[in-house]
């Protein structure tokens, strides 16, 4: 590994449109890492695949989450981007670190309680051990740093809990990953439904915003947003829709919370949502504009993702050599 710089992995899954949780939690806090650290940035479309995916939207999301991750600041001169298919040593590993995470760890996995409730005609091992390929794919670059919204964090801790696992049977193997939770946006709530995590699965459109959506879209879906009868813009935990949007709000705006409140201050909730709306749709406009330059150039991504693979196989392969060595396998 780079001996100078510290090195950071993430990921988001190819398994539907990109929302703005996947934005403010994850995609927009990965370009400050790229000038500090060796960054290796990832569209993991084998955890994608743990839920029923349709191969040609899959094909196509995984071309457009790396055209996002571009567009979203990801310079793939200064940022190793690319697939994790492509990269054999995800899948190896996985299968290793299967064999040193307990079922007990793997039952006690919030997403996998939450998942296979959503999914519950295909509760696939896959689902199951989701956990353990996760911590592979850090573990394969001695991860430093890993930039994630809160809701990863459970999966985080497994993996530090296997990486000593292995280190203490083994010698020192791997990096110990350290998380990176932006304490800003750590969690974007359903705007149907405040006390739901936003997700890019969920079947109600109105209580997603893409990144790709629309103005017109975006206006709307703020419009219909869940608030509560009290017609008052405060921070509050008992508030969770007007707190979802104030965070949001404030994301895009820069503005405190408290310069939020006095803003609106005896202002109804119509105003509020009107102006979130805009800071959102204005915030993702460049994004929007610069992806669609981006996904026109098929060959171009290809590229990208073809350099990217090789890059992170370098550095896969020198931990897989070290991990076989130390497990016994014959070299
Ligand atoms: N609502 C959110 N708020 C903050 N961060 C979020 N992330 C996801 N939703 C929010 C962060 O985005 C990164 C990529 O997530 P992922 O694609 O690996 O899977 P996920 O966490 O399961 O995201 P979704 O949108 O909920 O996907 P589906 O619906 O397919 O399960 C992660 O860092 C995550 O924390």
């Amino acid at each position: 590994m780079n001996q100078d710089k510290k090195t950071v992995f993430s990921g988001v899954q190819p398994s539907g449109n990109l929302t703005i949780g996947n934005y403010l939690g994850a995609i927009k806090n990965f370009s400050r890492f790229s000038d500090e650290y060796k960054t290796f940035y990832c569209v993991v479309d084998l955890h994608a695949i743990t839920v029923r995916q349709v191969p040609a939207e899959l094909r196509r999301r995984t071309y457009e989450t790396l055209a996002l991750y571009m567009a979203c600041g990801l310079d793939e001169k200064k940022n190793t981007l690319f697939v994790q298919s492509h990269v054999p040593g995800h899948a190896e590993l996985g299968w290793i670190l299967d064999c040193y995470t307990m079922f007990g760890e793997l039952s006690r996995m919030t997403q996998f309680k939450d998942k296979s409730q959503k999914h519950s005609e295909n509760i696939n091992a896959g689902l199951f051990t989701y956990p353990a390929l996760m911590a592979a794919d850090m573990l394969l670059y001695q991860t430093d740093l890993v930039p994630v919204g809160i809701d990863q964090k459970q999966h985080l801790e497994l993996a530090r809990d296997v990486a000593m696992r292995f280190n203490q049977i083994y010698g020192d193997t791997f990096t110990v990953p350290e998380g990176y939770i932006s304490p800003d946006t750590m969690k974007i709530m359903s705007l149907a439904e405040p006390t739901a995590k936003m997700s890019k699965s969920d079947p109600n459109q109105n209580a997603v915003v893409y990144i790709l959506d629309s103005k017109d879209d975006i206006m709307r879906k703020f419009k219909k947003a869940v608030t509560d009868s009290e017609a008052e813009v405060r921070y509050s935990e008992d508030k969770p829709g007007v707190s979802n949007l104030m965070t949001i709000y404030r994301a895009f705006t820069g503005k405190s919370f408290e310069d939020i409140e006095a803003e609106f201050a005896g202002k109804g909730y119509g105003d509020f949502k009107l102006a979130v709306g805009e800071a959102c749709a204005d915030g993702l406009a460049p994004v929007r504009e610069e992806f669609a330059r981006l996904i026109a150039d098929k060959a171009h991504l290809e590229a990208v993702m073809k350099a990217g693979a090789e890059e992170a196989s370098y550095y896969a392969r020198r931990t897989m050599s070290k991990v076989r060595r130390k497990i016994g396998f014959v070299n």
